[in-house]
């Protein structure tokens, strides 16, 4: 088996210092965690950024600053902005951080409810145009599924040539509105992807430790960090998104799995 990519999303647009003090918001608190994360065995930071007050933003300037940060601290790890940011906002604010040329960025497949009345919209003409602006800057897309639906649609965009890099998923699963997380969910997932694709999975909240371990057994790849789970054991919060990258760092050890470098997470993704 290839060496597991390990993804920390460190802080999501989202959750805040209510849920856990330790979410980072400010640049420095931000650079502290990803290099923790990266110490601790993460390869790729999943980065939103805030301003100092916690609000999420998606400004090129903030983007570059924390980047500018991380990369101080660990220069060599793979930093992949969100296109995502947080729901409402625009178009025109969410694709911001692309003007930097990050080596990858997320790619919403496709609109869902979050719950209540919010809607995270990714028309398919939006989803189109950053592809186009991705792949124009020589960005790798990480495509974000929430539901099976997703997969499929991305597959119909690469076959008609909009998306023409090494095909690399992400299975956001347990969202409110969005695909349950259960194995026999995770192996719907896992067989609807191209057989040269790529995966990471994703799972909120208590369905985190479950589902990655599954994927580290089924030769896929893990994120975990603040964003989608802000406790380590049931009513236990965790302390930093290192206690999140150690678990996982750990299991994949008693399982066979060594943890890819940067480096080596770059030649899997094909980015080297
Ligand atoms: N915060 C969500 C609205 C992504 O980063 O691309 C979107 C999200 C997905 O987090
Ligand atoms: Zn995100």
């Amino acid at each position: 088996m290839e060496k597991l990519i390990i993804t920390a999303a460190i802080c999501g647009a989202e959750v805040t210092k209510v849920h856990n003090p330790a979410v980072p918001y400010t640049i420095d608190e931000i650079a502290k965690e990803a290099h923790l994360a990266y110490k601790a065995g993460a390869s790729i930071i999943h980065l939103h950024v805030r301003e100092d007050d916690g609000s999420p933003t998606q400004s090129a300037a903030r983007f570059l600053s924390c980047i500018n940060a991380i990369k101080k601290l660990c220069p060599d790890v793979i930093i992949q902005p969100s296109t995502g940011g947080a729901v409402g906002m625009t178009n025109e604010q969410r694709i911001e951080p692309l003007s930097l040329n990050p080596e990858m960025a997320t790619l919403d497949c496709g609109t869902i409810n979050f719950g209540a009345d919010e809607i995270f919209i990714n028309t398919e003409t939006t989803i189109i145009q950053f592809a186009e602006c991705m792949y124009e800057n020589k960005i790798l897309p990480e495509i974000e599924v929430f539901d099976k639906g997703m997969i499929d649609h991305a597959v119909k965009l690469y076959r008609k040539g909009i998306l023409k890099n090494h095909l690399h998923f992400n299975f956001v699963m347990g969202t409110n509105c969005g695909i349950s997380a259960t194995p026999r969910d995770l192996l719907y997932l896992y067989e609807s992807i191209p057989p040269d694709a790529t995966f990471t999975v994703s799972a909120v909240g208590k369905f985190q430790l479950a589902m990655t371990t599954l994927a580290i057994i089924l030769g896929g790849n893990v994120r975990v960090g603040f964003e989608d789970n802000v406790y380590l054991h049931k009513g236990i919060l965790a302390a930093s998104n290192v206690d999140f990258v150690a678990r996982t760092v750990r299991i994949a050890n008693e399982l066979g799995r060594s943890v890819a470098t940067p480096d080596e997470a770059r030649k899997i993704l094909g980015l080297l």
